[in-house]
């Protein structure tokens, strides 16, 4: 398997989702046209669509079928793109840029963006229940699971957290096991449930489960420590946005905990763990290993 393998994937993931995102938000959408305009601009026309990849690509591996994995990978994708608006939101992270283009709040305002992100949020919810082809109990686990992912034991959770320290001028909890909490809950828990979406898709044994889950919580680390390494070294036209906000804010993160070296060096090792992880699936899961090493490497 050529790493172009992995690329090939994630660019027809790249097309097929966004195809099926722009027939469900033209379904979904009501209000007034701006405001409809303000959900395609959330959604459409960027990201690396790297969740829906990834419930694609373990639907794949497990058999599951084509057309329901397509719509979760969409929800998912729906409920992510609503954190993004709200994050970016100035009441949160006051970010003017996303995907190379301004935040929904800046091209819009702030109660639109407030509104789409709702939207969002609800629309994930619908489109699971209108999954077709899989069993009742199928469909409840999953939306049981987006819900738990996604809420105040996860995303919402973990920016809760990340959020208390930044405005309520507390001293941040500067203590690997208290981030890495805070990571696994905030970007970790929806990479986690992408991981996991294929099998519980699939409904394979439960230790298949269990090692896409393993995969899933190695990437989603491995997925932080490469996002706080890009803050703190990378550069802002490449990776679509304001860079270098961490260290302004005095954020403690793996980094700033680390240093460079050994944060590179931890992302090595959770890299290489994830790809461990994946071993019971033999070759059939290169390009899940070679998504582990594109999450290690990227650069946007
Ligand atoms: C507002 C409830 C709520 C949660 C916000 C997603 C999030 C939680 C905050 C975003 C801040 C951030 C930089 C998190 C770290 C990792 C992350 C989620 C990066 C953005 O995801 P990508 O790189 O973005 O997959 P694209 O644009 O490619 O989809």
């Amino acid at each position: 398997m050529t790493s172009s393998m992995f690329e090939k994937r994630l660019r027809e993931a790249q097309v097929v989702v966004e195809a099926r995102l722009d027939v469900l938000i033209s379904r979904a959408a009501g209000g007034p046209p701006r405001f409809v305009e303000s959900l395609r601009h959330a959604v459409l026309g960027g990201g690396k669509r790297f969740r829906p990849f990834l419930v694609l690509e373990t639907a794949r591996l497990c058999g599951a079928a084509e057309d329901a994995a397509l719509d979760v990978a969409a929800a998912l994708e729906c409920v992510h793109c609503y954190s993004l608006v709200h994050d970016d939101l100035p009441a949160m992270d006051n970010d003017e840029t996303r995907r190379g283009r301004p935040t929904v709040w800046k091209a819009f305002d702030d109660w639109t963006a407030i509104l789409a992100g709702d939207a969002l949020l609800t629309l994930a919810f619908e489109i699971l229940a209108d999954v077709e082809g899989v069993a009742p109990r199928t469909q409840v686990a999953l939306v049981r699971e987006l819900a738990q992912a996604a809420g105040a034991a996860g995303m919402v959770g973990g920016q809760a957290f990340d959020l208390h320290a930044d405005k309520r001028g507390e001293p941040a909890v500067a203590d690997l096991a208290h981030i890495r909490m805070l990571q696994a809950m905030k970007t970790g828990a929806l990479i986690r449930f992408a991981a996991r979406a294929g099998a519980l898709l699939a409904e394979r044994s439960p230790t298949e489960l269990a090692a896409l889950t393993a995969y899933g919580e190695q990437l989603g680390f491995a997925f932080q420590i490469s996002d706080d390494l890009l803050d703190a070294t990378g550069d802002a036209s490449a990776v679509g946005k304001a860079v270098g906000k961490d260290a302004a804010a005095g954020k403690a993160t793996l980094v700033s905990l680390m240093g460079l070296d050994a944060a590179r060096q931890k992302l090595d090792e959770v890299e290489a763990a994830a790809i461990v992880a994946l071993a019971p699936f033999g070759s059939a899961a290169d390009v899940l290993c070679e998504a582990a090493s594109f999450v290690a490497r990227r650069s946007s």
